[in-house]
């Protein structure tokens, strides 16, 4: 199996993130991708190669030309400031009650904000996603990263992995959030839809919801949404997830939330999958994407699930069993001395070879 990987997610290299205000050591760090990449090189059936790049074109395809803007200039404006700070986060986010009784007009009509902060909660979800000097060019290369895993299933790849960093699945249409800045599996989707005409479905594994991809394919039936997650009553992002989520207009139906109780074990999430699988299987395509995260791992230090790494082996063998071609994509996964035999049993379980113990 192809991985598509480069070393240049390491700009985005937080050390340290807020939760709830008070300063933690981060989650989403370089040495993710690295033990992952190095698990796959050294087992000796995977073969790891550069991404190509692709312009910002399918970015914009997704997202907000001003969600954009904002990314790439974010630093420079923190430089400008001439403010010493390790990274960049917001404090004040324009929440839905300040609008409060101002028709859809009058909110929408707001100008963006000047000053970096404001800007920031302005396209911003959450204050534990620092911003760094190279992030903006590292989720830009996660990007290429997804649009050349693409390319080797359009070309001919019955499966291949893209090991995207930073991930992707909670940043919308124009929101950054949740350690993601660009929304690499939505703009994979959308670039197939584009590509082949078909109807794309996206399995999303990673243990909060995609509430950014969602989002985006939230009124389009040509890209399906299916996830899996921690019930969202208790996980981050705590206000979108819930199994009434189904979309609308002539996305009415082509959205699917299983939430999943406090610590599910295999058993139990697989028997969901199962529902989400047989759901993808309902509607014509012959690609899913898969938003593929290991924080759903029994370890993880910010999932409340309870997977094993044997239950990944399976999830990667019924997801293949479906005999669609598979676009897999790392999302997150934080427990970083498993990350590597995780990815490692998934893929494996997805390319046909169970794992050695
Ligand atoms: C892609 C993905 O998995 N994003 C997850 C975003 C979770 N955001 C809230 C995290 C709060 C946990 N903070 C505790 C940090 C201890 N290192
Ligand atoms: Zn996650």
């Amino acid at each position: 199996m192809q991985v598509v990987h480069t070393d240049r997610h390491r700009g985005h290299d937080p050390s340290v993130e807020t939760y709830l205000g008070v300063p933690v050591p981060a989650c989403e760090v370089p040495a993710r991708a690295e033990a992952i990449r190095d698990a796959l090189a050294a087992d000796g059936r995977f073969e790891i190669v550069p991404p190509t790049e692709h312009g910002p074109d399918p970015i914009l395809a997704v997202h907000d030309a001003g969600l954009v803007r904002f990314l790439e200039e974010a630093w420079p404006s923190v430089e400008r400031q001439e403010i010493e700070r390790d990274f960049l986060v917001a404090d004040t986010y324009p929440t839905r009650q300040m609008f409060s009784g101002m028709s859809d007009a009058f909110v929408a009509a707001r100008p963006e904000p000047e000053a970096i902060g404001g800007r920031t909660g302005w396209w911003g979800l959450d204050s534990s996603n620092p911003i760094r000097p190279g992030t903006y060019e590292a989720a830009r290369w996660a990007v290429d990263v997804a649009l050349t895993t693409v390319n080797l299933v359009l070309g001919g790849e019955t499966v291949a992995y893209g090991l995207c960093r930073p991930p992707g699945h909670h940043a919308a249409a124009a929101m950054a959030g949740g350690y993601c800045f660009f929304n690499n599996a939505a703009i994979a989707a959308a670039a197939i839809v584009r590509a082949t005409g078909e109807r794309v479905a996206i399995l999303d594994v990673d243990v909060h919801h995609g509430n950014g991809t969602q989002q985006i394919f939230w009124r389009r039936d040509d890209v399906r949404y299916a996830s899996l997650h921690a019930d969202p009553r208790r996980l981050y992002p705590f206000f979108l997830g819930h199994a009434d989520e189904v979309g609308e207009g002539p996305g009415r139906g082509a959205n699917l939330n299983l939430p999943q109780p406090l610590r599910a074990d295999d058993a139990t999430y697989l028997a969901d999958l199962d529902r989400a699988l047989e759901w993808i299987a309902a509607t014509p395509g012959s690609i899913i994407v898969v938003s593929l995260g290991f924080d759903t791992y029994e370890k993880d230090p910010i999932g409340d699930l309870a997977l094993t790494t044997e239950g990944y082996a399976e999830m990667g063998r019924r997801v293949a069993a479906l005999g669609r071609r598979l676009v897999i994509l790392q999302e997150g996964g934080y427990h970083l001395p498993s990350l590597g035999d995780n990815a490692r049993a998934w893929l494996r379980g997805a390319g046909g070879t169970i794992p050695e113990p």
